[in-house]
């Protein structure tokens, strides 16, 4: 029971098709690939998506006068301010109506397979809104195709209030939808354009329905497992072959044990970010590999995993 189980444990974690094959084992054969790689990549199969913003500098910390990342419609209207914040030290402020845009360098780019994504952002106003037809923030929400073309408008907004209040607006993508990138348009009535200031802060684009806290992390990963083998000596090395694009990476861990049953995970290495990993398991028979692809990039940058071999 205990094999059958951790079987599930690595079926859930592995990238690709491997274990909806037969299990079976491999003769430790000098210089041959394990399994059927062919090319891995994170985007193949599950993906293990941790908690992440997928806008850089959400929170605006990363700014001169300007935060990186984002763009002011009109900048006489607004400007970055280091006295409130909802998160770290600095937000953006307005002052007049105009918007706040995610720059293009800055969009979320778009999986094929995710369905949902929800864009949310923290915002402030010491505006007394006395009746709810006097909007005065708005979060305008975008899918675009390869050829930048609007696909989808949504809007949520809020009327006036003193607290930081969350804006939230999931956005159901078209499969052809590329891209996401968002707006938050500060609006007045005319007659009192001058009364309202509006500040924002904590901006985030992330998977699903339902906004998560607030982060400026983002860390995506997938894990192949590889099948059980057999070592017929006790020393030897791991190798893998691929690329590691920038902001990514690829790391290599091993288990080996008497049978395989005995396999825990106390008994895995720690992860190494070497091409090259030394191992010696005298007297252990099973030995079975473990790749963790790893990408910081915030777009659909991956590492590829081409080959993995024991020797
Ligand atoms: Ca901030």
């Amino acid at each position: 029971m205990k094999s059958r189980a951790l079987l599930c444990f690595l079926a859930f974690w592995s990238l690709r098709s491997i274990w909806s094959e037969p299990m079976f084992k491999e003769n430790f054969s000098s210089g041959k690939c394990l399994g059927n790689l062919q090319r891995l990549e994170i985007l193949q199969g599950k993906v293990s998506l941790q908690q992440a913003n997928l806008l850089k500098n959400g929170s605006f910390e990363d700014s001169d006068k300007t935060p990186v990342g984002f763009y002011l419609y009109d900048s006489r209207g607004g400007q970055l301010v280091t006295d409130i914040a909802y998160h770290g030290k600095n937000s953006v402020f307005l002052s007049q109506p105009t918007s706040l845009y995610v720059h293009p360098t800055n969009f979320a780019a778009v999986r094929k397979e995710v369905e949902w994504y929800v864009v949310s952002a923290w915002v402030k106003t010491d505006f007394p809104a006395e009746k709810p037809e006097e909007i005065l923030t708005q979060l305008r929400v975008w899918g675009n195709n390869q050829e930048k073309k609007h696909t989808q408008v949504v809007a949520a907004s809020i009327a006036g209030n003193h607290d930081w209040v969350r804006l939230v607006q999931p956005i159901k993508v078209k499969p052809e939808t590329a891209f996401i990138h968002c707006d938050i348009k500060f609006i007045l009535p005319e007659k009192q354009e001058s009364q309202g200031r509006l500040w924002i802060d904590g901006v985030q684009i992330e998977e699903g329905k339902r906004p998560t806290e607030f982060t400026e992390k983002y860390y995506r990963q997938g894990i192949y497992t590889s099948p059980v083998i057999t070592l017929t000596r006790p020393k030897g090395k791991i190798t893998w072959e691929g690329e590691t694009p920038e902001h990514t990476g690829v790391e290599v861990r091993w288990r080996a044990g008497k049978q395989e049953v005995d396999l825990k995970e106390s008994e895995w290495t720690r992860w190494n970010p070497a091409k090259t990993v030394s191992f010696s398991a005298s007297g252990e028979q099973y030995f079975q590999v473990q790749v963790r692809l790893v990408s910081r990039d915030r777009g659909l940058v991956s590492p590829g995993l081409v080959c993995l071999i024991v020797e």
